[in-house]
């Protein structure tokens, strides 16, 4: 009788993300699904002077694709994977949840079977939905403006944002946990195990509490699902935790997610 082989360890390929310096922006929902995992990533603009270079040629406005065969890329996050390409080449995927529609099986982030897996997915298009809107509360008219030109606007955005969009999609999320909350312990939205949807939502969650930290304060006896159960625990996850307190972890800005008081609750 031959002796059990021992467990080989899961190898993977050499990942890169491609995403813009200084903002934790979407190429967080990237980071946060790599960190959670333990699989090694690297991230050049974060890493070199000259890293960023990558990203800008990838994402060059007046690329017709690749020297591998890949599509241009219109816009950060994108993803490149060595190999996983057509003939052997290498793959360049963009748009976030594409992105993270990749990743989930591959981190073992994307639920048990295939039902799991696209609830897993709708659920992080969902999340990014409010990542979306949270965005245009401070750019509600012109993406290249700057905010102080929209100020009005941003106002009228951010008070419908706070008052009907996010208890909304919070509802939403809080009604998720609730569904799953005996085999996720109200605090994974999908079976029994940290998938991405958590990771994306939870995401959102810590960007909105840096965006509106009055509303989310006045809010969170509303969904205690979501605020005393879902989000501290998520923070403590193996590798998350670490993330977290490492430098690797950038600080919010002025990216995705803002604070400007006079959008919070007064
Ligand atoms: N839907 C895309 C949006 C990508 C996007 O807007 N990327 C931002 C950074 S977070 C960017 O650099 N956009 C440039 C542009 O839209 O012109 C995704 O989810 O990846």
């Amino acid at each position: 009788m031959t002796a059990p082989s021992p467990k080989r360890p899961r190898t993977h390929p050499a990942y890169t993300l491609l995403y813009h310096p200084s903002v934790p922006g979407r190429g967080e929902y990237i980071r946060l699904a790599f960190e959670a995992s333990g699989v090694s990533y690297s991230d050049p603009a974060k890493e070199g002077t000259d890293g960023y270079d990558e990203v800008l040629a990838v994402c060059d406005p007046s690329s017709t694709g690749d020297e591998d065969g890949n599509p241009p890329v219109f816009a950060p996050p994108a993803l490149r994977v060595p190999g996983a390409g057509k003939d052997g080449k290498a793959l360049v995927i963009h748009q976030t949840p594409n992105i993270l529609l990749y990743l989930g099986p591959r981190l073992g982030l994307a639920g048990a079977d295939e039902a799991e897996g696209f609830w897993v997915n709708q659920l992080a298009l969902t999340a990014l939905d409010v990542n979306n809107e949270a965005h245009d509360t401070h750019h509600p008219v012109a993406v290249g403006d700057y905010y102080e030109a929209q100020k009005e606007e941003s106002l009228r955005k951010a008070k419908d944002f706070r008052e009907n969009r996010l208890p909304k999609f919070f509802s939403y999320f809080e009604r998720v946990l609730k569904h799953n909350e005996s085999a996720g312990e109200g605090k994974y939205m999908v079976g029994d195990k940290l998938t991405y949807a958590d990771l994306t939502f939870w995401q959102v969650v810590d960007g909105l509490h840096f965006a509106f930290p009055n509303e989310m304060m006045a809010r969170a006896s509303e969904f205690p699902f979501i605020f005393e159960n879902f989000y501290p625990a998520i923070k403590e996850e193996k590798g998350i935790k670490a993330y977290l307190g490492s430098d690797r972890r950038l600080e919010y800005s002025m990216g995705l997610y803002r604070h400007y008081p006079e959008l919070d609750r007064q």
